[in-house]
């Protein structure tokens, strides 16, 4: 055993746990207000031994995670290497595609990043803070009486004195474990009947992207669906959703061949750009989605969790990491304002879980809208309405998915407003089924009684 260092408890002294998305930009953002930061991470470092996991997977970045990375001074590197999306490009069954734009100009869009490549961006800020990386070192137990956390490194096990962790170590959180052994945090997980699979969309003979590169493409087939998200290297990254049981699902598409012939009868505009379909799916893992809660987040100020670890999400928001990193602002500022950690994780908590929550089930209610509801009739009148009160009242109504993905108002109030919002939207267009002899004098009544103009933000 190997005590890696002398000075016991340095109160000015944060160990984190998890160099993924999370940990390297809280880390930054830590190290540049005094802390002294020590970032564990239980694989190797990827800048010098390629991003482990293989695949180029990417994902939305949105103006909350945007907004964090700005605050560490990374934004231009990361969208430098990033794609820009417009809106939704709906596939339908028979072929046809329809833009429907996210927000009102290319002010309001969303980027697709690639994980790696961010994950390498947050590293070299972290290390340029100051933080002392420490790679292939895997948290195993925690002695929090003593503080002392235990990992087991390549050849050796360390023993690593601490003040107190911060767990950025994702959904399978080991410091969750750890906690949870000491004091009943009240985890709750509740898995999503759908489960995904990962397959490509490789460059085309010119070298060139096979579908619009600007838009996170969506083939919504009810129950079912399939999504696409452009690389900047050319490529897209297929994800298929099927529910776990019925038909189809991935009970009933078991193996490439019989993904292949789902292909060619419910997605067959997508299935001549998937070359390696059967390969792929037969290949790469099933993966399960759940969302994870948690009625306590720290134990005193010996240890508090952030991100997946603390409220891992299903994935229809696209704001896994977007909340990620909103977390790593929050948490960072309420140990600048207290440096007891004590007090800042419990006010860390107060602010970040009803958020947390919101977030989560907005996920959840967008899994509906991707899949089923995109090119249903009623949907898309109240979409036109809604686009149209966003016009008329700028202030007062944002339409929900622009108040998730492009503003920074708590996720709660987006939540609460939205619901507000959608009532009004199913009201005004009750028995419509088009917008044409609308009373708009009584609909913007409805919008100044129902709705408060929204503070500005900073
Ligand atoms: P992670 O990024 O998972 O990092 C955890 C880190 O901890 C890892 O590096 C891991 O190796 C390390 N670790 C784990 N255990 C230990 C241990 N015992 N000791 C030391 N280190 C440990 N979110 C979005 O906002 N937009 C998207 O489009 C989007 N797309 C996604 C696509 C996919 C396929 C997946 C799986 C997720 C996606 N998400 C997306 C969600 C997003 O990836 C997560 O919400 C985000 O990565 C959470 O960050 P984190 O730092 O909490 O955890
Ligand atoms: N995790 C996303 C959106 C919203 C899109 C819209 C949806 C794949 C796993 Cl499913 C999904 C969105 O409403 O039009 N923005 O960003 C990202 C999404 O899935 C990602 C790529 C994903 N996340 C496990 C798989």
């Amino acid at each position: 055993m190997n005590l890696d260092t002398p000075h016991a408890a340095n109160p000015r002294r944060l160990t984190l746990i998890g160099a993924g998305l999370a940990g390297p930009l809280l880390a930054t953002l830590l190290a540049r207000d005094g802390w002294d930061v020590d970032l564990f991470e239980r694989r190797g470092d990827p800048r010098v031994h390629g991003y482990a996991g293989g695949r180029s997977i990417n994902l939305a970045l949105a103006e909350r995670g945007l907004n964090a990375l700005r605050s560490a001074g990374v934004d231009d590197d990361v969208l430098k290497q990033a794609v820009m999306m417009r809106g939704r490009m709906v596939h339908a069954i028979a072929g046809e595609q329809r833009l429907q734009r996210y927000g009102k100009d290319d002010s309001e869009v969303i980027w697709s990043i690639s994980r790696g490549d961010l994950n390498i961006v947050l590293l070299n800020a972290a290390e340029a803070a100051g933080v002392r990386l420490h790679f292939d070192r895997r948290l195993e137990t925690v002695d929090f009486e003593q503080r002392v956390a235990h990992f087991v490194g390549e050849r050796e096990d360390i023993a690593h004195d601490f003040h107190a962790l911060i767990g950025c170590d994702g959904a399978g959180s080991h410091l969750r474990a750890a906690m949870q052994a000491v004091v009943d945090l009240g985890e709750r997980i509740e898995m999503m009947p759908h489960s995904y699979k990962e397959l490509e969309i490789p460059p085309g003979f010119d070298g060139e992207f096979q579908l619009e590169p600007n838009a996170l493409h969506i083939w919504p087939r009810g129950d079912y669906m399939c999504i696409a998200l452009p690389n900047d290297e050319r490529t897209f990254t297929v994800t298929l959703f099927l529910p776990n049981e019925g038909n189809p699902s991935f009970a009933t598409i078991r193996n490439g061949v019989e993904a292949q012939a789902l292909y060619a009868r419910d997605f067959a505009d997508a299935l001549p750009l998937i070359p390696k379909l059967v390969h792929d799916f037969d290949a790469n893992p099933t993966g399960m989605l759940a969302t994870l809660y948690l009625d306590r987040w720290h134990l005193d100020g010996r240890a508090v969790l952030i991100g997946d670890a603390a409220h891992a999400m299903v994935p229809f928001h696209g704001q896994g990491m977007n909340c990620a990193f909103e977390d790593c602002v929050a948490l960072a500022a309420h140990l600048q304002r207290d440096r007891d950690t004590a007090t800042a994780f419990a006010a860390f908590e107060s602010e970040r879980k009803p958020n947390a929550r919101a977030i989560q089930q907005m996920a959840l209610e967008n899994y509906r809208e991707m899949s089923d509801r995109v090119d249903d009739a009623d949907f898309l009148l109240q979409r036109e309405l809604e686009r149209a009160l966003a016009e008329r009242h700028p202030e007062r109504f944002v339409p929900r998915y622009a108040m998730v993905s492009f503003r920074r108002l708590p996720y709660a109030t987006a939540f609460e407003r939205g619901r507000i919002q959608r009532a009004l939207l199913v009201d005004a267009t009750a028995g419509r089924s088009s917008l044409d002899g609308l009373d708009w004098a009584a609909v913007d009544r409805m919008v100044d009684a129902r709705l408060s103009p929204l503070p500005a933000e900073v």
